[in-house]
């Protein structure tokens, strides 16, 4: 098999901005570990950011799920990301016709585009769906995940569609940097492959959760970035618990490097 690329030689073969700086992000704090806020105060959410920050190349979040979002909220996120150096992740989940998801993206209460480097969309609309998202997203900068495989028990993002999914990936390049997935779908160095569905203790979280262990997720099913959350969030430590992820997941990307 040929060689594994450090994620350094992997950012700068990238042309995105975003895709860029998240390899650098990761060569430089030694993480390929995203941490998913999933709570429901903006205080919870900026307390996780601030303690796993050290750890983290990415924090994913779901604005959606917050009784407070507002943009001092957005405001102190965005100087948490500076300071601890990740990126921010919105796990919007796009999935209708071009017009309606690009008002998703711009408008409403969360106008995600000024906020989130990253968001994701499902491939299922067709590519009109990213053709709308890009309308706004690329004159700021903003880069997108397809949704190619999923976590979940009996999910139908398998074969044909997880296929043609990477497809549209690759006829929108100057956009989506990469997959939500379960295992590597392209040898094309410049897609993050970004895999939920990982703890280091359960098997899954009785409403169709299934989880597999970092290092399976790296080593097994080639995943660039693990993304983790109850694992970290419901620890009565987040920080110590964002560190022996970042650990799992970083030597097992140390072990394909070498191996
Ligand atoms: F696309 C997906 C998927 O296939 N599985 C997921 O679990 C997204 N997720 C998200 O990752 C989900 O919405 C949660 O935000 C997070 C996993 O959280 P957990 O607490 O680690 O199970």
């Amino acid at each position: 098999s040929r060689k594994v690329l450090s994620y350094r030689e992997r950012g700068d073969l990238c042309q995105h901005p975003v895709a860029r700086q998240l390899f650098s992000i990761m060569e430089k704090k030694k993480s390929n570990l995203a941490v998913s806020a999933d709570l429901c105060t903006a205080e919870q959410v900026l307390q996780l950011a601030d303690q796993v920050g050290p750890h983290i190349c990415m924090l994913k979040t779901h604005a959606d799920i917050m009784t407070d979002f507002s943009t001092e909220f957005v405001q102190s996120l965005t100087e948490l990301a500076d300071r601890h150096q990740f990126i921010i992740f919105e796990d919007r989940k796009f999935a209708d016709i071009g017009s309606t998801v690009q008002h998703q993206y711009r408008d409403g209460l969360y106008h995600i585009a000024d906020w989130a480097h990253l968001t994701n969309a499902h491939a299922l609309p067709g590519s009109g769906v990213l053709e709308g998202l890009k309308q706004v997203g690329l004159d700021k900068k903003r880069a997108c995940l397809l949704i190619a495989e999923m976590s979940s028990k009996g999910n139908l993002a398998t074969g044909d569609y997880t296929k043609a999914t990477v497809k549209m990936a690759e006829e929108h390049k100057d956009f989506v940097v990469g997959f939500i997935s379960q295992s590597q779908l392209t040898e094309d160095p410049t897609f993050i492959h970004m895999t939920p569905g990982v703890q280091l203790s359960g098997s899954g979280d009785g409403l169709g959760q299934q989880y597999v262990s970092p290092w399976d997720a790296v080593v097994t099913r080639r995943a660039d970035v693990i993304i983790v959350g109850r694992g970290v969030y419901k620890d009565p430590d987040p920080a110590s618990a964002a560190q022996r992820y970042q650990t799992a997941a970083f030597e097992a990307y140390q072990h394909r490097l070498a191996n």
